[in-house]
């Protein structure tokens, strides 16, 4: 039997569950480990400049592509709070990251030791599990339990933290005899499926809410052939976005506070029956649940079961993996369209398109400084279906949102649940590792780029190219909005005469100064003509030098974005789109 430190059995796990990438930075308490992946060799490192930062290239890692798992390490103390922020965001979209800590030699936890913090308890309400290993011999079972759970069920993250002289003790163990614990996925039984599918039978006006579990599940291509066999519209959410392209005949458009179409919350609202798959029907989603629900009949299908009425009581309930639900829910569906027993919909989704051809926001302004509608048009012109999308939040996020076109799963990675400020560069790398051939694009507005803008360097040191699209309005637009309810403009202003800079006309920060001095490229526009063409040459300085690109493009200081606090009181502030030229871009042309 070998011999060997628990540091160098924690890598052979990692490698036999399928690990080639970590996200991190040393510190003496977690140098055992760093030395058994030098060992090894098998594990690439990209070396953060924040730790949270590496904790939300974790995130991107694995929102990337099926079945990734990303890892970030960090040392004892500030190194695991640092991360908390991706462990947060990671359970909160229901996204499995490990997160793998140093910590102080188990006889000194309780001596107030150097950067000796409990972090498994800091981690334990935003974690499946989060464990200090305090014998050696258990950190095998450690890992392979974290795997288990981060693939079982509803995924999440996982915390293992390892004290020095833990990560220093041998053990026995054969890595050669290894084996992955099986994974839990409860499955819907067929009976469940009939009843659904029963249910959805009475309905006049039905719709599919596409949640994040289908993405989780791999399962976008079941949803659009379940939505192709019965012809019911798919209202995706923002985690689902992508599941059904937006070009498909049969996309309703999203529903929701910000992130959401006209069109799509009007669908919603004329609705008379809903098929939740793998959603959880958040409030920005749902808005007042008594104007969603409403006069609806709801069935809901989650791998969670204590998911099923957390938000409301569902009409029927059914606690099941998307995937294979869908699975049965198209067998189902073909066996009854060929006895005939399927309700021909082909009204009801002309109806929805009818509205997704009528209902659209205006795109094109020529206002300089520019609108952040004008931005998202050259995006759509600029940007081909092959594009990911990253951003977090923000005015920025939410227009992106409404404007933006998504048309493969997975093409558009947001923190839908938390949106942490800073989230999208880092998020944007981890995306480059775990896929350097198709092109990513990020959108920040001014603030999310600036929190972790040091980030910017890993882009360059281990040649992770993107663009890297800055909406600039000098403000905190998000909260700036919001506060016109307090009737105040308080603290939200990111605006100053930068001594350095004056051409800047009092817009703060140089970012295309500090992007050069971490070895990015960067542009910067300030008329609308101006901002297709530097998209090209973004793409153009991205493959010549192999680093990320930013883009920023100065807007006007103050546009509000459309939302509201029901679906039926969304507030719009600029001019609807009336001709075709007002909205150029638009995935269904609008009506003349
Ligand atoms: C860590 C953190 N703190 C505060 C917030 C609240 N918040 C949401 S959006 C926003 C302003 C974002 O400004 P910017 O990135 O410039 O985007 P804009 O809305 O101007 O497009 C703030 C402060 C947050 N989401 N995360
Ligand atoms: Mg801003």
């Amino acid at each position: 039997m070998p011999r060997m430190t628990t540091a160098d059995v924690a890598v052979a796990i990692l490698r036999r569950e399928g690990v080639t990438n970590a996200f991190g930075l040393p510190g003496a308490a977690i140098n055992p480990f760093y030395a058994a992946m030098r060992r090894d060799g098998g594990i690439t490192h990209t070396l953060a400049r924040h730790v949270e930062g590496a904790s939300h290239m974790a995130e991107g890692y694995t929102r990337a592509r099926a079945g990734n798992i990303g890892v970030c390490v960090g040392t004892s103390g500030p190194a695991g709070t640092d991360m908390i922020t991706g462990l947060y965001s990671a359970s909160a979209d229901s996204i499995p990251i490990l997160c793998i800590t140093g910590q102080a030699p188990v006889a000194r936890l309780h001596k107030e030791d150097f950067q000796a913090v409990d972090i498994a308890s800091i981690a334990r309400p935003l974690t499946k599990m989060a464990m200090t290993v305090l014998e050696p011999a258990q950190v095998p079972g450690a890992f392979q339990q974290a795997f288990h759970l981060m693939r079982s069920g509803r995924p999440g993250p996982v915390l293992i933290d390892l004290p020095f002289d833990v990560q220093m003790a041998e053990i026995d163990f054969d890595p050669d005899t290894y084996q992955p614990l099986p994974v839990y996925k409860p499955a819907a039984t067929r009976a469940q499926i009939e009843k659904a599918l029963d249910m959805l039978a009475q309905a006049k006006r039905p719709i599919i809410v596409a949640g994040g579990g289908i993405i989780n599940a791999d399962a976008a291509d079941l949803l659009t052939e379940f939505a192709e066999l019965t012809g019911i519209p798919v209202v995706p959410t923002l985690m689902g976005w992508g599941a059904l392209p937006d070009d498909h005949r049969l996309m309703a458009g999203m529903a929701g506070l910000q992130t959401a179409h006209r069109y799509g919350n009007a669908t919603v609202l004329a609705s008379d029956f809903v098929l939740g798959i793998g959603n959880r029907w958040a409030n920005r989603h749902t808005g007042g649940l008594a104007t969603y629900t409403a006069g609806r009949t709801f069935v809901h299908v989650d791998i969670e079961p204590t998911q099923i009425g957390r938000v409301f009581a569902p009409d029927y309930g059914i606690v099941s993996d998307a995937g294979a639900a869908l699975k049965l829910f198209v067998e189902v569906a073909r066996e009854r369209k060929s006895a005939g027993w399927l309700t021909d919909r082909t009204a009801w989704a002309q109806e929805c398109r009818q509205r997704r051809a009528t209902m659209q926001r205006r795109t094109h302004f020529d206002n300089v400084p520019i609108k952040p509608q004008r931005v998202y048009e050259e995006m759509n012109r600029a940007f081909g279906p092959e594009t990911r999308y990253v951003s977090t939040i923000g005015l920025s996020q939410i227009a992106a949102a409404q404007f933006l076109h998504v048309y493969r799963p997975r093409h558009w990675i947001n923190a839908g649940q938390a949106g942490p400020l800073g989230w999208t560069t880092p998020a944007a790398l981890g995306v480059c590792v775990a896929d350097p051939d198709t092109p990513v694009v990020a959108l920040s507005g001014d603030y999310d780029f600036q929190f972790m803008i040091e980030e910017l360097a890993v882009g360059a040191q281990f040649n992770l190219p993107y663009i890297h699209v800055l909406v600039n309005n000098a403000y905190l637009g998000l909260i700036r909005q919001s506060q016109r309810g307090f009737d105040m403009d308080y603290c939200v202003q990111l605006s100053f005469d930068n001594v350095n800079a004056p051409e800047l006309g009092g817009y703060g920060v140089d970012h295309v100064k500090v992007a050069e001095g971490l070895g990015c490229k960067a542009l910067r526009v300030t008329e609308p003509g101006e901002i297709g063409p530097a998209l090209e040459e973004a793409k153009k300085l991205m493959a010549d030098y192999r680093v990320p690109v930013v883009v920023e493009v100065i807007l006007e200081r103050v546009t509000n974005v459309s939302m509201g606090t029901e679906l039926d009181n969304v507030v719009e502030f600029e001019d609807l789109a009336e001709r075709r030229e007002d909205a150029p871009t638009a995935v269904v042309a609008l009506l003349d």
